[in-house]
């Protein structure tokens, strides 16, 4: 039996979510204002007060929150109830600066149960399942996040984290684990060690629900062959809630955003203007059910397309494109912006492996791109020849697709470092 499945919200009418999203939004904003300085000055500044908030046309009027109002207010600035009400806190890696800090309340925990419980259930997840978590555990939300959805859905949860691949494959074959969620990118890996170990039969997998990083089409295909299972896209970032802010059903075309809680909007991100449904942008959430950390036009700096035409699935809730990346990971090569995936694309569509590496430099005050990937097996056998041939094939390709050249090195297979989490993609020397 489905029984995390909520078709009164997930299959409602437009209008009906509308309804939903008004209350919930002129609520959420008024108790901001009232309860954190912080945003009252935001909205005093830009001259809006609660009362000019009547419903989600409204949103537009507030103020835009990034990442560096979250720096300014860091630790206890933008919480929004007392502290002894919050249970958890989660955080975002600080790679590049401060770390984020999220609180949560138990209400927001349950919350964030239900997303993610949808998210399982619509990847065919039942309390039948042995759902193997491989995200990690800890301050990363990846773990933690969907270990409340598959107790939701009362599925049999492996709390097994990330790295330790060999225990991680033991477990996957003695207790019969059905779903896989961690990375694509430590799915390529698990994948890779269990075909290289011969046991792909001892594994009952059905289903991956993986996500954290951006992954290509092709990467889906990769894994649907290389594990034998249906995967699943699933989105959402630590500052929103986690995972499950939007999930994959199996027409997988697009993730449904559970828009009971949260609103999505897409800006042209140089001018903030909005931008009609269809039109590539910035994603910005706004948080509409959440009591501890409620963060309004969040902007997310990925880029995406929201879409609105009707799912096979029955869900109406909008759906959002796979995001090709994040604005800050786009890389300006001789002024072209190339997305990494963009790179992947070319590569797998090839038949090459997902273990590849983008180095960007700067060579006598000209941008140059090398793209660094590894053979297959089969095609370590080549000749010299066969393989600088390949090399120009692949120049070629990724010419067409980032209208750039790049210089492609074909490497030994084995000879790069997995990904046991989000994996590191690109290389740019020019910030070094
Ligand atoms: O990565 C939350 C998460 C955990 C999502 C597990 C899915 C599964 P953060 O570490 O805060 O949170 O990173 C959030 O990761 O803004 C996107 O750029 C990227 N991202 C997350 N999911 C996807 C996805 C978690 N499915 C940032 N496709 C986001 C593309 C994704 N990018």
């Amino acid at each position: 039996m489905q029984n995390y499945f909520q078709p009164e919200i997930e299959c409602a009418s437009p209008e009906a979510i509308r309804k939903i999203q008004d209350e919930r939004l002129v609520k959420t904003v008024k108790r901001l204002y009232d309860n954190v300085p912080y945003y009252k000055k935001k909205m005093d500044d830009k001259g809006v007060a609660p009362a000019d908030i009547k419903s989600i046309n409204d949103l537009k009027k507030l103020p835009f929150i990034t990442k560096a109002d979250l720096r300014d207010a860091y630790p206890y600035g933008l919480l929004a109830v007392p502290l002894h009400d919050c249970v958890r806190i989660h955080s975002t890696s600080g790679t590049t600066g401060k770390r984020v800090i999220a609180f949560y309340t138990q209400h927001d925990l349950d919350l964030w149960s239900d997303c993610c419980a949808r998210s399982i259930v619509a990847a065919g997840g039942t309390k039948d399942d042995v759902i193997h978590v491989g995200y990690g555990y800890g301050l990363f939300t990846g773990g933690m996040g969907i270990n409340g959805g598959s107790h939701r859905v009362g599925c049999l949860t492996l709390p097994v984290s990330s790295g330790n691949t060999e225990r991680q494959i033991q477990f996957m074959t003695d207790l019969g684990s059905t779903i896989l969620c961690c990375t694509p990118s430590y799915a390529e890996y698990l994948a890779e060690t269990i075909n290289e170990m011969g046991i792909k039969d001892q594994i009952k997998l059905k289903a991956g629900i993986f996500g954290a990083e951006a992954w290509s089409e092709e990467m889906r295909q990769h894994l649907e062959e290389s594990l034998g299972i249906k995967a699943y896209d699933i989105y959402g970032l630590t500052e929103i809630i986690g995972p499950g802010v939007s999930f994959d059903c199996s027409e997988q075309t697009g993730m449904h955003i559970n828009e009971d809680h949260f609103i999505a909007e897409i800006i042209n991100p140089d001018t903030g203007e909005v931008l009609p449904e269809g039109s590539k942008g910035e994603l910005v959430f706004s948080c509409i059910d959440k009591e501890a950390f409620p963060l309004l036009r969040y902007r997310t700096r990925d880029i995406c397309v929201l879409s609105r035409e009707k799912c096979s699935c029955g869900r109406t809730l909008i759906k959002m494109a796979k995001p090709m990346g994040r604005s800050d990971d786009m890389l300006i090569i001789r002024g072209v912006n190339v997305f990494p995936s963009q790179i992947e694309t070319v590569l797998l569509g090839y038949g090459l492996s997902a273990n590849y590496q983008i180095i960007v430099d700067r060579v006598n005050h000209s941008d140059t791109l090398e793209v660094a990937v590894e053979m297959n097996p089969e095609m370590f056998s080549d000749t010299v020849k066969e393989i600088e041939n390949r090399e120009k094939i692949l120049m070629e390709k990724l010419k067409n697709m980032l209208g750039i050249a790049a210089k492609v090195t074909l490497r030994a297979p084995k000879s790069m470092t997995r990904s046991e989490g989000k994996a590191v993609r690109v290389i740019d020397k020019r910030k070094i």
